[in-house]
């Protein structure tokens, strides 16, 4: 979009655009910015408005983009991060400086953590004061103190190059091993005014930004040879392989295979949980048993143990084919056989044509062993199930959830908390690909709104967000946003009155709560009817199944307070492992 030079202020101009002939075309920074992002495929921003990028966001709204107005900049960033892992475009999030900004960077920081493709796009203070230091309003050198965080950071000083900024933070964002980026744009940028021709010259539609990364031949054989040598083998889908969105492929892969699979939680659905192949049920056996492990877009750190260690096989016993877009994932934590470095789609294309037409199945006795396993916790979780305890706990609560998901595959459940996290996980079987979202590679909490109103936005698909009552407060404010924006979000809070456990004691008998607890009894519920939308108390499964039911047939906004035991959860969920515990420290009823 454009207007004539007359009808541009003075204050706006630069010598060289005071240039351009009276009454030709003109455009400015704010324009070209949304042109940019417009001209390569960008549809949404996420962000919180204010000084100076104010008018970038009324004016985004005006030529056609959807700008998601948030209530706090961490929210809004992680909203753009998991659009670009549902999409494979990067996800923008905009914001004020140097507040909002650093509000912007957990999230920044754990979309380059999880391989996320985002983009943070923040206003910032002239350069001539932040360098001087002359205590500008909001003002922070933010470009150095994003770089630590980030995969790459640039910074635009004037308005023809914002078209090369733009080009060059989507391709940092989606090539490769997709990350975060930041985009420095200066208050003074927005308002610098050039020929609408030549400035529309200046724009860059990126070409191919997430080029395919074949796999050399050799690296295939030895992958193939590895594989062929295998007496139990088995594959890990990791939420790299679900943004790959080689669905068809992964899934040929494991069938023509016949190797056991498990999916990291995010990767679930990749095939349907119900797949017979699945292991999910059996992990601790596989990860030990194997001899050969196909890690596919998933990485051997805490989640997997590092790939050693007591959850593994004795040390030599076990050979590792990795297949990763970065290089240097490679040998991260224990030798890899076969490094099988390239993008996805084309790796597994290519092991599909190597496999030939008469590849082996593994011995049954590796598959049957599996089996036993997985129908001994299968049925040790249905007890767990089957229970209809009141007040309600994980399981009885879990049990319905599933049932909803069960019927509507479609639904995209987002989830996080310790035990509400850990349970869901488990119970909640994920038919289709890319239709769980959580607290991923960081165990973050805070997620929740934020994925929530993205998945909702970029899909149209209903979404069910799973939420402990803490993991609920790091961004529970959005339910206004839910309501605001009109989506078909239902959130269900576990409220077990606390972090853990409900139960927390202050062991000095003191008037202050256990650093863990909650007021007990709050009903969260109440907080989305302020806004508009429905609230409802639960305190049974029945309850709880019609309360979502009704939630997900209406597409309205819907807050579900879910009564859990206090006691029902444990410390940490099931990484209470990792929780360090003083040998001296007095604790409650110690
Ligand atoms: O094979 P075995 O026999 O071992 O059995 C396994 C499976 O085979 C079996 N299984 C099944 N059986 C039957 N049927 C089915 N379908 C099935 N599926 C599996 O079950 C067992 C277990 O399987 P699983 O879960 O796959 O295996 P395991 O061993 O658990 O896997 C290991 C891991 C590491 C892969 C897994 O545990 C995992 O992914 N964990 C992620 C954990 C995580 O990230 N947690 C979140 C962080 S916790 C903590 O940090 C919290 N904080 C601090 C904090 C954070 N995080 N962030 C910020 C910004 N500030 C502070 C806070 C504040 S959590 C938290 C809030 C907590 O309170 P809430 O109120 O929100 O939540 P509540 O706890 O509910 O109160
Ligand atoms: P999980 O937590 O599910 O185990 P991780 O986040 O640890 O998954 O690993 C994801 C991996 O996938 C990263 O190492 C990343 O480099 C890789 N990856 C992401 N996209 C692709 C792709 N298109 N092709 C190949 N590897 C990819
Ligand atoms: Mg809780």
């Amino acid at each position: 979009m454009s207007a004539t030079l007359e009808q541009k202020t003075g204050e706006q101009k630069t010598g060289e655009q005071m240039t351009g002939e009276a009454g030709a075309e003109l455009t400015d920074g704010f324009h070209l910015v949304i042109d940019a992002l417009k001209l390569n495929g960008i549809k949404n921003i996420y962000g919180v408005p204010g000084i100076p990028v104010t008018d970038l966001g009324r004016l985004a709204q005006a030529e056609g983009m959807r700008v998601i107005s948030f209530r706090h900049e961490q929210n809004a960033g992680n909203a753009a991060a998991i659009a670009g892992y549902l999409t494979k475009t990067p996800g923008v999030c905009l914001t004020v400086s140097a507040p909002g900004f650093l509000n912007g960077l957990v999230a920044l920081a754990n979309a380059t953590t999880n391989c996320f493709p985002m983009i943070l796009i923040s206003g910032s203070s002239e350069r001539e004061i932040v360098d001087l230091q002359q205590g500008d309003y909001e003002e922070m050198d933010q470009l150095a103190v994003a770089k630590t965080l980030c995969k790459a950071a640039f910074r635009v000083l004037h308005a023809a190059d914002i078209g090369i900024g733009v080009a060059r933070a989507i391709r940092a964002a989606v090539s490769g091993r997709p990350g975060g980026v930041y985009l420095d744009l200066p208050g003074k940028l927005f308002g610098q005014v050039m020929e609408a021709e030549a400035g529309r010259r200046s724009l860059v539609k990126v070409i191919d930004p997430a080029p395919a990364q074949i796999p050399a031949p050799s690296a295939v054989e030895r992958a193939l040879d590895v594989l062929r040598g295998a007496k139990k083998p088995l594959i890990i889908l990791g939420k790299g392989a679900a943004y790959a969105q080689a669905d068809d492929a992964i899934r040929n892969l494991v069938e023509k295979s016949g190797i056991p699979y498990i999916p990291m939680s995010m990767a679930k659905g990749l095939l349907p949980d119900t797949h017979p192949q699945c292991a999910a049920a059996a992990r601790s056996t596989v990860l030990k048993e194997s001899d050969v492990v196909m890690l596919i877009g998933a990485r051997l750190n805490w989640l997997l143990s590092h790939g050693k260690g007591k959850s593994w096989g004795a040390p030599g016993s076990q050979k590792f084919i990795h297949i990763d877009i970065e290089p240097r994932e490679m040998d991260s934590n224990v030798e890899i056989a076969a490094p099988l470095v390239g993008d996805i789609g084309s790796c597994v294309g290519a092991l599909l044509v190597g496999m030939g037409s008469d590849w082996k199945h593994p011995p049954e006795t590796w598959t049957k062993s599996i089996d036993d396993k997985k129908e001994s916790n299968i049925a040790r979780m249905a007890s767990r199930l089957g229970k209809n305890s009141s007040p309600m706990d994980y399981h009885s609560a879990l049990r319905v959830l599933r049932d909803v998901i069960k019927e509507r595959p479609d639904t995209i459940l987002v989830n996080e908390g310790a035990n509400t996290l850990d349970q869901a996980r488990g119970v909640i079987d994920i038919y289709q690909p890319r239709k769980r979202l959580d607290v991923g590679t960081w165990g973050v909490m805070g997620i929740g709104m934020g994925f929530a109103i993205a998945a909702a936005v970029e899909t149209g698909k209903p979404v069910l967000a799973i939420e402990g009552d803490s993991a609920f407060g790091f961004s529970g404010m959005e339910v206004e946003t839910i309501c605001r924006y009109n989506l078909p979000i239902c959130v269900v809070v576990f409220n077990n009155d606390g972090i853990y456990r409900g139960d927390g004691v202050n062991p000095t008998g003191g008037a202050d709560p256990a650093p863990t607890m909650f007021v007990p009894g709050s009903r969260y519920d109440k907080m989305i009817e302020a806004f508009g939308g429905v609230g409802v108390n639960v305190t049974t499964p029945d309850e709880l199944k019609s309360a979502v039911d009704a939630a997900i047939e209406s597409g309205k906004p819907t807050l579900i307070n879910a009564v859990i035991d206090p006691a029902a959860g444990s410390e940490s969920g099931n990484i209470g492992n990792l929780n360090p515990k003083s040998a001296l420290s007095k604790k409650a009823g110690a």
